[in-house]
């Protein structure tokens, strides 16, 4: 890497000026505008904001959660990530608006990956690729002549391969795009790719390795003409309405107030939405659950070795910045930093009538949707967080929009699926990792693993039909690496062993899997080495306020081991204490016929649902349902079996 012209110099640290925040929720809110514009200015001083000094991420820097329980609130701090595109020099500042300083800088941070791919790097590309003549030459080989036509889609690199360390890379592939309103995914140049140093502003190498015809067959799902396809007939509104309005409300850190529960709205933008201090009521008094949970990283692996694709491995938290604000951050500028909520109600009902009494009344789930929704290159995904009345909370991700496209080579090819005519889809996957800070009725908690499992035959199980529970604490952070097992219906509990419910057990919630595939790659490959914590559907760690992202801080280019596999191999203790509970979900796609050219709605999540932390079930309290719209027979539903309140951001 070329060393930066000039150091910037650093200004003092002037005589604090700012109090600190009132409030824990206060101390945790979102980056306000002024916080912004104030950070922008102290940076611009210290010559760390220019025209070649882009803003890779910047975002609220959490107090240590110890101090902040303990009630020692600080002025707040934001981390920036700061790269100069000319010099290729990176900086990782953490500046204090309040008290208008810069409390620290570490120069040249990428020395094992590099601070997240900035947006001002994808705009370069193209213009770069386009004068390359060994692109260009690979182009006319396959009668692509019309460069307004052709889009380079840059990508992140992946691991540094040989002679690559230390460059800050985008990979690139080709597609045409016959017309401005054409989807160019439909026509991948497949088999060529240029690698292109960003800050060289040059074309490294060209990778011209397969010659597979370009697919021909368009996929304008916006053209009427082109589905040919008269609009489906019979299609009635449905109206939602709340005429009291809804049942939460918002104050001006983001705390959410609903029907006993309550937490604070944050969103970040690495991972999106934060979700802090999840509390629920048990009868007047106010319970917490969770200290924190996000999505603190995400990847896509391509399950394609082939030489073109074998780098295709997006860290969509770590690498691009999920949060979406990646694509247009200005430090100052007002758009970032502010968060609107909609209101997205619906309302539909559900009841139950049990067999016995006869009695057909219910107690109406209801639920609370916090939601966003992020378009990351092709894909867009939605994140849906639901919290409902008998206290459990769920996250739901959607999956939809246009599936990564390659050629297909034909019929017998094991690592695509083709979609149209010699258009291929190569099988991949989305795994998630959600950091579940946990805090149940106290920082201090356990996980026990619990399973079902056959009574063998003997005097306690004479007709060999019983069956029962085990329980096993897991006790360090190298024994709490799990793989779900839907066979025995694993799950994991985590409990606060010091308080116990009316019952003698101890309160907690337990953690459902899905228990879909992990990560599906060697243990050799770059991919297992960088996404670890993919690997394992659970993890447990102590808390430490610097371990926030599962697969490391650096990701973009890192060659691999940082995050869970490095901060785990101290073994550390996990049985009683202050607990991250590291839960890996998500999709393995192979890509059907009808995922093209705009895929449905696929999902996958987790559920958290309170185990023996209430004494019974939480709804009792709930009116019983009223109205004409909820008759005991003959209901139906549409579109979900909750009512639906929601809050997004
Ligand atoms: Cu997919």
């Amino acid at each position: 890497m070329t060393p930066p012209t000039s150091t910037p110099e650093i200004p003092a640290p002037g005589i604090p000026d700012g109090a600190p925040p009132a409030t824990l929720a206060a101390a945790l809110a979102s980056p306000r505008a002024d916080e912004i514009t104030a950070s922008a200015a102290v940076l611009r001083r210290a010559g760390l904001l220019g025209p070649d000094i882009h803003v890779s991420y910047f975002g609220l820097l959490d107090q240590d959660k110890r101090e902040l329980l303990a009630g020692s609130i600080a002025a707040r701090r934001f981390r920036a990530m700061l790269i100069d595109l000319r010099s290729g020099a990176s900086w990782d500042v953490v500046v204090c608006p309040d008290e208008d300083r810069i409390v620290s800088t570490e120069l040249d941070v990428a020395t094992d990956g590099h601070v997240p791919v900035v947006i001002a790097e994808f705009s370069l590309v193209e213009q770069i690729v386009h004068r390359d003549e060994r692109w260009l030459a690979a182009m006319r080989k396959r009668g692509l002549t019309d460069l307004s036509q052709l889009r380079v889609n840059p990508l992140s690199a992946g691991a540094p391969g040989e002679g690559e360390a230390g460059l800050r890379l985008q990979r690139c592939f080709t597609f045409v795009q016959k017309t401005p309103d054409d989807l160019g995914w439909a026509h991948p140049v497949d088999g060529v790719t240029a690698i292109v140093d960003v800050v060289a502003r040059e074309v490294r190498d060209v990778i011209d390795y397969a010659d597979l015809p370009v697919p021909a067959e368009d996929g304008n799902y916006h053209d009427p003409a082109w589905t040919g396809l008269p609009p489906r007939a019979g299609l009635k509104p449905i109206e939602i309405t709340q005429p009291e309005g809804p049942s939460f409300t918002i104050d001006r850190d983001g705390v959410v107030s609903w029907l006993g529960w309550t937490f604070q709205v944050g969103f970040d933008q690495r991972e999106g939405l934060v979700l802090r201090n999840i509390a629920i009521d048990d009868a007047g008094t106010r319970r917490s659950v969770l200290y924190r949970a996000s999505i603190a990283e995400m990847t896509v692996p391509y399950g394609e070795p082939s030489p073109q694709r074998w780098f295709q491995n997006f860290f969509d938290c770590g690498e691009y910045l999920l949060g979406g604000f990646a694509n247009s951050l200005e430090l100052g500028c007002d758009c970032v930093g502010e968060i609107t909520y909609l209101d997205v109600v619906l309302a539909d009902s559900a009841g139950h009538t049990d067999n016995w009494n006869g009695s057909s009344e219910s107690r109406r789930n209801r639920r609370l949707v916090v939601s966003f929704f992020v378009t990351v290159g092709n894909y867009d995904y939605g994140f849906y967080w639901y919290f409902t009345l008998d206290g459990a909370i769920e996250l739901e991700v959607k999956a939809t929009g246009v599936v990564f496209t390659s050629a297909h080579p034909g019929p017998g090819y094991e690592f695509a699926s083709e979609l149209a005519p010699g258009l291929g889809a190569p099988y991949h996957q989305h795994l998630f990792s959600a950091r579940l800070d946990m805090m149940v009725d106290g920082v201090d908690n356990a996980v026990d693993e619990v399973e079902a499992v056959l009574v063998p035959r003997g005097p306690r199980n004479s007709t060999g039909s019983g069956f029962t529970q085990s329980v096993t604490r897991l006790r360090t952070e190298s024994g709490a690496q799990r793989l779900a097992d839907n066979t025995r219906n694993r799950s994991w509990l985590v409990t606060n062993p010091s308080v116990t419910n009316r019952l003698g057990g101890p309160v907690g919630y337990m953690l459902h899997p899905e228990g879909r595939p992990v990560l599906l790659a060697d243990e050799e490959s770059d991919i297992f080495r960088r996404a670890t914590y993919a690997t394992r559907h659970l993890w447990v760690t102590p808390y430490a306020p610097d371990e926030n992202y599962p697969a490391g801080d650096l990701v973009n280019m890192h060659p691999g081991g940082a995050g869970l596999p490095a901060w785990t191999a101290a073994d550390r203790d996990v049985d009683g204490t202050d607990i991250v509970l590291w839960h890996t979900f998500g999709l393995t796609h192979f890509p059907r016929p009808e995922d093209w050219p705009v895929m449905p709605v696929d999902s996958t999540g987790f559920v958290l649902r309170p185990y023996g932390f209430f004494d019974r079930n939480p709804t009792l309290d709930i009116p019983a349902s009223i109205g004409d719209h909820c008759h005991p027979t003959g209901h139906h539903h549409e579109p979900g079996d909750h009512d639906h309140e929601g809050s997004t951001a």
